[in-house]
């Protein structure tokens, strides 16, 4: 259940007075409900969504349950990230929620924080392991607190349409990456869309299946590890890609597939970022329904 506050609460966390929200909610720059009574009530994502169209600080965050900055200036994003790297090595959920919601709200999206911030940080997590700098524990557990960070991010997010499209997305059976489609479900709901997570190392014939039954708009496939790629492009192209091709629009990602292998994979598009799916995506909403 999402929090609601009232404007005497958000007033107190976002340091001004309580008319000042009544005013901005009567305007519609602030958006609430209204009790039977007719008083305003605020939720959570309204104030978060607010703060960060209108570049307002909020003062005292852990007044609306958000965590405490880390840093009370705005980081430069070369900074970001190398204290982002040592939450992640630490293991330290706080810190990473500390550093992360704060660029969030100070008006950085969902794809500069999955292309810009999080997978350069992991990026580097991996060479530090090649070299044996870094544990298998501290990589896990880095990836334990971020996805426990994006979770908190989520439910700043405003609710979704009626009428948003759908997509799903999944990993295919053996790649246990949950990174890239955890933030690919943010980027989409950030722009309106209803996205799904099917899973994580889900057999091919079971995304098929659900893909069938849902009929997203679009779906879309990561892959980080495969054993054989070579095997796997040929087994996805007959199994997924070519049955379902009529009925969704395939985007296909991931650090497992060389580049000879990208162009052989029978999907819509093969995508290197989050900025690239975003770019394809808003053409299927700009597109005048079928
Ligand atoms: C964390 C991690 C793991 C964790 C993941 C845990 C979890 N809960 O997610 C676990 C423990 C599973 C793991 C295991 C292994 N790993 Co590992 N792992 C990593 C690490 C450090 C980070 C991966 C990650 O999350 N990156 C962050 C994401 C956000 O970045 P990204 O993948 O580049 O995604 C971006 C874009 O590529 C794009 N994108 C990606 N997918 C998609 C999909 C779509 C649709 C779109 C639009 C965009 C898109 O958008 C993202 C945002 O910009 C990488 C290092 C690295 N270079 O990333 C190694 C790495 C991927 N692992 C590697 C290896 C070798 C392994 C193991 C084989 C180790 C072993 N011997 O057991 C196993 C294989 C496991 C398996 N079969 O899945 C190698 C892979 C080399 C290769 N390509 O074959 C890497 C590159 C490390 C290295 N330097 O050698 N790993």
């Amino acid at each position: 259940m999402e929090k609601i506050f009232t404007p005497k609460q958000v007033a107190e966390a976002l340091g001004v007075s309580e008319s000042s929200i009544k005013r901005w909610v009567d305007r519609g720059t602030m958006q609430a409900t209204r009790t039977v009574g007719g008083h305003r009530k605020l939720p959570l994502s309204a104030v978060v969504q607010f703060a960060r169209k209108q570049g307002h600080a909020i003062a005292q965050p852990e007044l609306l349950g958000l965590a405490a900055e880390h840093s009370k200036c705005p980081l430069e994003l070369a900074e970001a990230r190398e204290q982002l790297l040592e939450c992640v090595l630490r293991g330290d959920e706080a810190c990473c929620r500390a550093l992360v919601e704060p660029f969030y709200l100070q008006g950085h999206d969902f794809v500069e924080l999955a292309d810009d911030l999080i997978a350069p940080v992991f990026h580097q997590v991996g060479e530090l392991w090649e070299s044996g700098d870094v544990t298998i524990l501290q990589e896990r557990r880095g990836c334990e607190v971020v996805v426990a960070t994006l979770h908190h991010l989520r439910r700043l997010l405003p609710p979704l349409a009626h009428d948003s499209p759908t997509a799903v997305a999944a990993t295919p059976s053996g790649d246990h990456a949950e990174l890239p489609i955890r933030l690919a479900e943010l980027v989409l709901r950030e722009k309106g869309w209803n996205a799904i997570i099917l899973g994580i190392s889900l057999p091919v014939e079971e995304i098929r299946s659900a893909v069938e039954s849902r009929v997203p708009k679009v779906s879309l496939l990561s892959a980080t590890h495969l054993d054989d790629p070579e095997a796997f492009v040929e087994q996805v192209n007959r199994q997924l890609l070519e049955p379902t091709e009529a009925i969704t629009k395939w985007v296909i990602g991931g650090q497992a597939f060389p580049c000879v292998l990208k162009s052989h994979l029978k999907c819509e598009r093969f995508s290197h970022s989050m900025a690239d799916l975003v770019e394809y995506v808003s053409t299927l909403q700009a597109a005048p329904s079928a």
